[in-house]
Order: structure tokens, then C-alpha cells, then sequence
């Protein structure tokens, strides 16, 4: 005889983007309603938060992944809404995200080389996907709020650095003193915890006392084809396989800021796997737009089981 098994199917389509994970949920998420993104993203964590947890952390994923839940657009000019979320939260935008949420529905067949606006909890970001595959973000609004911030960090001393905004907060350093050298993570994911931890007991935030949870250490490049190398550990403690498109649109506000960025000149990201990012701003009525360059690959395409009998449908939480 065979047992009705009760579960819950949702379907994913999984990409990475310079080799940072995407998993875009295409059906089985909650019903958030209509209305402004950022509100359903608030529907999302104050009510189905538990269906976060079940994407992205283990046992169907891991602390790397990044989940892009694929909503109705409230904005009738946009192609599709996006809410982002990790292992421990949400995110306000995600570059390396949107270039795999492009490159799934275009595996999908969902959309076709040209020009794709897609809705954010933090504003409507305009996609080109081009002939070539490579995707362009023009990314929402971005800026420096407060230059040269120092914190006592304990175990390290004093350390100083931007903050800035790039569709999430960042803290911006140059003078680390560490390398960013994939054989140094583990060092590199100790520093920059401590140093958000800092700016916490600081009270050191971005604006309307948003919290500062990404931070961005930068060095020369090791690669030739590059400007800049960074390192950027995530929110819950995972470090971006990619140059990270938030941070970059981050980084570039800010040079942009010190007279280092002209409009129109392309800034080369290179991350932590060597990867790189190709940058650039524009400025339209005094605002910073960001476009980011690059490329992700469909990793599968599959059915997420959410099994009642599992004690671990609802992901694996520390
Ligand atoms: O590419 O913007 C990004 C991003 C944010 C967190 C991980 N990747």
C-alpha cells in the first residue's frame, strides 16, 4: 500500500554568478499579496520566514546561498519583483542575484536578449540581457553617507572606512593590512566579523540607523585585467564568491565621491575567486547610478521537497 506523503513542492531554478549561488523560486512560496514589494518583503519575514530557512539553508542549501523569491510586480512597467533573502535574512538589492535571476528566465525561455525591468524591495533595478549572455544591472541609487569612520576593534586596533549604500550597507576599508587570498578566508571572515560587530557597538549604522551588514575590504589587484580586488563577507557569516554588485556599486559611489570615478569610466571588481564585475556610473539630477557587467551560469533545475515528516523541512537553524 502506498502512504500519501504530505508535502510541499516548490520549484528552483539554481545559477551562479561568478561564482556566487542563486536559487530563484519560481512556485511553492507563500502568497505575500499585492501591493509594494518592501511591504510583502515584511509579510515575508514577520509571517513565512520559516520558508527562507527551507530554501536556502541546509539541508537543501547552505549558508552560501542566496534565494530570489519571484513575485508579481506591484510596478506595471516591470517584467518581474524579486525578493531576496540568505541563510539569516533578507537583502535590500543583490547584483550577482539579479544576473542569475536574468540568466534563469532566460534559460526559462521566460525572456529574451534586450531590456528587462525588474522590481526590488528598494526600487526598480533596469536589466539589459545581451546577445552574448552577459547581463548589465543599472542598479538603484547609490551613495556614500560618511567618509572615514574609525572603530577600536578588539584583537585588531583602530580601523577606519566608508560607509555607503549600494542597494544594501557597507563598510568600506583599505587599510587591513590582511590578504585577500582565498587561502586566507578564514582570517579575513574573523577581521571583518569583528569589524561589524564594532560598528554595532559603535552604533555606527547607515542612514535611519539601518545596520551596517556587509563589509568590504579592499587591495590591489592580482589579476591584470582588473582595478581593485575586494573581499565581502555577507550578512550571516558567508563570504561573496563573486566581486558582490551591491558592494561594487558601493565602492564606485564612493570613488566617485573622492574625485577617483569620471562617469562613463569603466571600474573592473575583481573578487576573492578572481572573478570580475565591470562597473560603471552615471549621473542623472545629482544621483549616482551604477551599472554592473557580468555573467552566470544555470547550475539545476529541480523540485525542493518540504516533506511534514521531515524534522528538517524547515532548514537546519544554529
Ligand atoms: O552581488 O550584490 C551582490 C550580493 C550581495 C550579497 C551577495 N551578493
Amino acid at each position: 500500500m502506498q502512504i500519501a506523503k504530505r508535502v510541499q513542492r516548490v520549484e528552483v531554478v539554481d545559477s551562479h554568478t561568478a561564482g556566487e549561488p542563486t536559487r530563484l523560486v519560481l512556485s511553492g512560496g507563500p502568497d505575500l499579496g499585492n501591493g509594494p514589494l518592501a511591504d510583502r518583503l515584511e509579510r515575508f519575514r514577520t509571517s513565512h520566514d520559516y520558508f527562507r530557512s527551507a530554501v536556502v539553508n541546509e539541508p537543501r542549501g547552505s549558508e552560501v546561498l542566496v534565494g530570489a523569491l519571484l513575485c508579481e510586480p506591484a510596478d506595471p512597467s516591470c517584467d518581474a519583483g524579486v525578493i531576496f533573502f540568505n541563510n539569516v535574512g533578507y537583502l535590500g538589492m543583490c547584483g550577482h542575484g539579479t544576473i542569475g535571476v536574468v540568466v534563469s528566465l532566460a534559460y526559462l525561455g521566460k525572456l529574451q536578449p534586450g531590456t528587462h525591468r525588474i522590481e526590488t524591495p528598494v526600487g526598480v533595478v533596469s536589466t539589459r540581457l545581451h546577445d552574448s549572455g552577459k547581463v548589465t544591472v543599472e542598479n538603484v541609487p547609490s551613495y556614500r553617507s560618511q567618509k572615514c569612520v574609525a572603530v577600536n576593534v578588539p584583537g585588531y586596533g583602530r580601523v577606519s572606512g566608508d560607509v555607503a549604500w549600494g542597494g544594501n550597507w557597507f563598510y568600506l576599508m583599505e587599510d587591513h593590512g590582511l590578504h585577500l587570498d582565498l587561502r586566507h578566508v578564514s582570517e579575513l571572515t574573523d577581521f571583518a566579523w569583528a569589524v561589524k560587530s564594532a560598528l554595532a557597538a559603535y552604533g555606527v549604522t547607515g542612514e535611519n540607523g539601518s545596520e551596517i551588514d556587509h563589509i568590504e575590504l579592499f587591495a590591489p589587484p592580482q589579476n591584470g585585467h582588473s582595478d581593485s580586488r575586494n573581499f565581502v563577507l555577507c550578512p550571516g557569516k558567508a563570504y561573496d564568491r563573486s566581486p558582490c554588485g551591491t558592494g561594487t556599486s558601493a565602492k564606485m559611489a564612493c570613488m566617485y565621491a573622492e574625485g577617483q570615478l569620471a562617469p562613463g569610466q569603466i571600474w573592473r571588481q575583481e573578487g576573492i575567486l578572481d572573478t570580475i564585475f565591470e562597473g560603471s556610473i552615471q549621473i542623472e539630477n545629482g544621483l549616482i547610478l551604477p551599472s554592473i557587467t557580468s555573467t552566470a551560469y544555470v547550475t539545476a533545475e529541480s523540485s525542493l521537497i518540504l516533506d511534514a515528516d521531515d524534522p528538517f523541512r524547515l532548514g537546519i537553524v544554529p
